[in-house]
């Protein structure tokens, strides 16, 4: 068993230096906290960023820096300013940030930043390849370094790489603005594993990942080169118990030990008995929305005008990213809106806003979590927001009211709070009013499910589920009936190969001998193709056979001037030794004009399909329309053909983005067993992509050596990787 590796752009650990000595003292965040299970002991090591740049550090501090972080399992990414400036602040803060968080006006495209940001993400990835082991299972967290797994992978293809993004993934016409989208795919499909908060940001991602790189995806997995990448949902929790205990013992401290803030909040109580408080926590980040929930408290209080005297809003925003402009221009608004909002409403006995503009020590914040009657918390985007959670912990009575932005990624895990729309004034208005109001049993009843869920549900939890789903290897759906043909396999069939007297051989076209092309027509044999053909078929132990489902017209011009055999239209013709085509299937084609107009119609509505018209049937191409509109109006047509059809002799066949109407019972398989019966072969081997194909794997006798191309479940004993491999694999008969 390897060791874990934790990659995050900051360390869990505040580094401070003071009179020539450096001490480390772990952080207290989240996701820290979270991750004390996975990262504990001497089998686990954390790299990231010390929070300190090359500049800051004193003279001859360096080394004394790493052995303080390696005291707390810590290795540090050396930055120096112009990299934080241009990764951090730049193309994490400024692009993938706002992007990410639909503030799509705020994101700038900056190729500097972005060549920052490849070149300090490779940093992380050599600190990284320097540390890594076979049998290491590494995490990588976070939007900052997306290009970290594909750069790791590139080194190490064999250890396990996790990608957890604590940010939303937006919808593909958001990130398909980004000038770098398909290196960031690129980067993150590196991993094994990627992780999200919900279900929605996963399949935004699979979506992305589908139309920009036209990869195939099934359900959660996506087949890259021979490698599935696992895509899956993982809501972060908190640490409960901490919240709950610290909350608990709040309760039963004495006056004489409560802080400040504590003493200041039970004396509002006292003197406003029936006021009630109300909480936000948030860093001071747009995506909070920060300045709408205060424009929010104005509508309320005109609208609910009996509530003046009787509430007051506690704003706690925590300093962040001062550096970026966008931070330092929502600063200057949120203190004037709180000044105007206080300055027009105040009464001598009441301030309707106390607006803290600092980080404050964790006994206040669970002084706050208690003391407050109603948390609201109004992001305009959030991934989870663990500020919900955190506050629902600690109401240990269970009393309290959430209101809770139905864009936090929590909202999907907390559905008894009252969800709003962040932009829905009215809405929100009511809710403060529906909540202040709430019966204590209400709140209660509300609560109770939540605490269990989030008791449950644990950041421990969270962690141990992502690295357990690391840990298992995604089911090969291929490997485990079928094999890769490689080493003792490749040997095995190569040797009856050689003592064999009379070799069959079933070649499929599309997809294996060669790629897909858009058009069809566009898929011509290249010279180097017919000299594979013709040395294949030169021993005189060999029959080769062509097996398509084209229409014999384009095989007849493709391959006429050849002697191939060939078998088209899925079976209806076939050619063999050069004499022209004739039929092996009688079958008719009278429901051809029924079915056109339905096609048609399709095509009409389905931009990017397209109708292939053979002379026993009828194909319905959609490679080249939107992935999931396509999918569905394949459904859609399957279901309109189907009920068409009726029982007349006419197969529907669903093949690789394409659908095919045929004539009567014919299938690549019925029209293999007709050649086999003609001679008595001792190696028949038959090869191809597409569910079509499959009619021929299970069709011939079990000791076929079946073989498909790509990793998608089938009936062939075998599989190779991809359709570029095709080709080397004739060439071994050849060479043999
Ligand atoms: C990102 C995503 C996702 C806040 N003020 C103080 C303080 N905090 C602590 C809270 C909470 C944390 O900071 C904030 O977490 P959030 O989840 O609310 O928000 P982000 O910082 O934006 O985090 C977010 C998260 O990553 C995890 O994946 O949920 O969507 O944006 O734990 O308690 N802690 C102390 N003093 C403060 O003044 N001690």
């Amino acid at each position: 068993m390897g060791k874990t590796i934790i990659i995050s752009n900051r360390l869990p650990v505040q580094l401070q230096i003071g009179n020539g000595s450096i001490t480390a003292m772990p952080s207290v965040g989240g996701l820290a906290t979270g991750m004390k299970s996975v990262h504990s002991g001497s089998d686990s090591l954390w790299i990231g960023w010390s929070g300190l740049t090359d500049e800051e550090i004193p003279e001859g501090m360096g080394a004394k820096i790493d052995k303080a972080l390696a005291e707390h399992g810590a290795l540090k990414v050396p930055l120096n300013e112009a990299e934080v400036e241009g990764f951090y602040f730049g193309f994490s803060n400024r692009t993938i940030w706002p992007l990410f968080h639909y503030f799509m006006e705020y994101a700038e495209f900056e190729l500097e930043n972005w060549e920052v940001y490849c070149e300090v993400n490779q940093k992380f990835a050599n600190v990284v390849l320097e540390k890594a082991e076979d049998g290491d299972i590494i995490w990588v967290h976070d939007y900052q370094l997306m290009l970290v797994p594909a750069m790791v992978r590139e080194e190490r293809p064999d250890v396990s790489i996790g990608f957890f993004l604590h940010i939303p993934f937006p919808s593909y016409e958001i990130f398909r603005t980004l000038p770098w989208r398909e290196e960031i795919l690129d980067g993150l499909l590196g991993s094994d594993l990627i992780g999200f908060h919900t279900y929605d940001y996963e399949r935004h991602f699979l979506s992305s990942v589908r139309r920009l790189k036209g990869l195939e995806v099934s359900y959660n997995e996506i087949y890259v080169d021979n490698r599935t990448v696992k895509v899956d949902s993982f809501p972060m929790g908190i640490d409960y118990d901490k919240f709950h205990q610290a909350a608990k013992k709040q309760g039963t401290s004495k006056k004489k030990d409560q802080s400040d803030l504590q003493r200041r909040l039970d004396l509002h109580r006292e003197t406003a008995p029936d006021s009630k408080l109300i909480l936000s926590i948030d860093r001071l980040d747009y995506t909070k929305g920060i300045a709408k929930r205060l424009h929010a408290f104005l509508y309320f209080l005109n609208k609910y005008p009996q509530y003046k005297e009787k509430v007051r809003l506690i704003i706690l925003a925590v300093p962040s990213r001062s550096n970026v402009p966008q931070y330092q221009l929502l600063k200057r608004e949120v203190d004037e809106l709180v000044g105007r909002i206080n300055g027009e409403l105040a009464t001598v006995s009441w301030t309707p806003i106390w607006y803290f503009y600092r980080s404050v020590p964790f006994e206040n914040l669970i002084n706050l979590y208690t003391s407050s009657d109603i948390a609201w918390l109004t992001p305009i985007r959030d991934g989870m927001n663990l500020v919900a959670k955190e506050y629902i912990a600690s109401r240990t009575d269970q009393s309290g009211v959430l209101i809770l932005s139905e864009m936090a990624g929590a909202a999907n895990e907390m559905n008894e709070a009252l969800l709003i729309n962040p932009n829905n004034f009215e809405e929100i208005a009511d809710s403060l009013f529906y909540a202040i109001n709430m019966p204590i049993e209400e709140q209660q009843a509300r609560n109770a499910l939540m605490q269990k869920r989030l008791a449950r549900y644990n950041v421990e939890k969270w962690a141990n589920d992502f690295m357990d789903s690391l840990k298992q290897k995604p089911e090969k759906v291929a490997t485990t009936i079928t094999r890769l043909l490689k080493g003792q396999v490749w040997d095995n069939m190569m040797s009856s190969y050689q003592i064999a007297k009379n070799r069959l051989f079933f070649l499929d076209y599309d997809g294996t001998l060669t790629g897909f092309r858009n058009d069809p027509q566009q898929a011509a044999p290249d010279s180097r193709l017919f000299e594979l053909l013709d040395r294949l078929s030169e021993p005189e132990e060999n029959t080769v056979y062509l097996i398509s489902g084209r229409d014999k017209d384009t095989f007849q011009k493709w391959f006429g001037h050849k002697n191939y055999n060939m078998i088209v239209e899925h079976g209806v013709w076939i050619s063999e030794n050069g004499e022209g085509f004739r039929m092996l299937e009688q079958v008719k084609k009278d429901w051809m004009d029924k079915i056109r107009p339905v096609l048609e119609s399709f095509v009409d509505r389905t931009p990017g399909s397209f109708i292939e018209e053979k002379n026993y049937s009828m194909a319905w191409h959609y490679r080249q329309t939107d992935p999931d509109f396509g999918n569905k109006r394949a459904t859609e047509l399957t279901t309109v053909v189907t009920s068409l059809i009726g029982t007349d002799n006419i197969t529907l066949l669903s093949g690789n983005k394409v659908l095919e109407i045929k004539s009567g019972n014919v299938n690549k398989g019925r029209a293999c067993s007709q050649v086999l019966v003609q001679g008595e072969y001792d190696f028949v081997f038959a090869i191809g992509d597409d569910t079509t194909d499959e009619f021929m794997f299970e069709e011939l006798p079990k000791s076929t050596f079946t073989v498909k191309v790509g990793r998608d479940k089938t009936h062939a004993r075998f599989f190779i990787e991809n359709a570029r491999k095709v080709r080397d694999l004739l060439a071994g008969f050849i060479h043999v």
